[in-house]
């Protein structure tokens, strides 16, 4: 109860702190960051042999970050408000899948799903939750793949799984979506109906691009077949 009528911030700021310091957060954490080099490695690994099979990259690069504790605590006491100082390693891993964040950034977007087939159907990783934004794009036009995973991490006290989000997107999509974060952290903009409108004029404007690229490329391939 004490939670709800404390202001947000001064809540934030005291369970930050809390965080911070705490021996419990700092194992977590390093749970999420070789959960992340697992995940990591996998991509890598079909980079790899895309790359010596169809002389090609399926992905140009690869982000990962761990979620700021800021960002954490508010995310957590949005989902959980009964949150309780003592119990907060445990919320983060009940409730929240995007601790581990690895960013996937395709040319194309049939790579997008041939990537994402090929690690779901790795034995040791189990999917826990599809959003498919590419097929169903968010109303303001955000559009990219989220997978959240969970995958075996080994430690020295036995294995233990983890969860992940990886998100997929082309090079236009996350051009997109970088502009559009932007104006997330910009509050009270006069114009900001405008903006909201003409970033979703855009969206539509790169998926078709994005369309567009794809079918030059299987053009391109189906040219290179003929002549073999
Ligand atoms: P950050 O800084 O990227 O970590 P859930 O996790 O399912 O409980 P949530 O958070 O609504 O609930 O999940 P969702 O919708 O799958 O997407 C969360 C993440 O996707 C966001 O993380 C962004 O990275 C990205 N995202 C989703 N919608 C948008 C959007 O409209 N614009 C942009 N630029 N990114 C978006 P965080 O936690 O917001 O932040």
């Amino acid at each position: 109860m004490e939670n709800k009528n404390m202001k947000l911030s001064e809540l934030s700021y005291k369970y930050i702190n809390l965080l911070e310091t705490g021996q419990k957060y700092m194992e977590l954490m390093n749970k999420y960051r070789c959960a992340i080099m697992e995940v990591e490695t996998k991509l890598n690994v079909l980079n790899a042999e895309f790359s010596m099979q169809y002389d090609r990259n399926p992905f140009e690069s690869i982000k990962s970050r761990l979620k700021s504790p800021v960002s954490i605590i508010e995310k957590l006491l949005r989902k959980d408000p009964d949150l309780m100082p003592e119990g907060m390693e445990e919320s983060i891993e009940k409730n929240l899948y995007d601790v581990a964040g690895i960013r996937v950034i395709c040319a194309f977007q049939e790579d997008i799903y041939s990537l994402a087939d090929l690690l779901i159907q790795q034995d040791d990783i189990r999917l826990i939750r599809t959003k498919d934004y590419i097929k169903n794009p968010k109303p303001n036009g955000y559009r990219s793949l989220h997978l959240i995973l969970e995958v075996p991490v080994f430690l020295k006290s036995g294995k233990t799984p983890v969860k992940v989000e990886v998100q997929f997107r082309t090079i236009a999509m996350d051009f997109w979506a970088s502009v559009d974060h932007k104006l997330r952290y910009k509050k009270n903009l006069p114009n900001e109906e405008e903006i909201v409108e003409k970033l979703r004029q855009c969206a539509n404007v790169i998926a078709g691009l994005d369309n567009e690229m794809q079918e030059i490329r299987s053009m391109i391939e189906t040219g290179d077949q003929r002549q073999d």
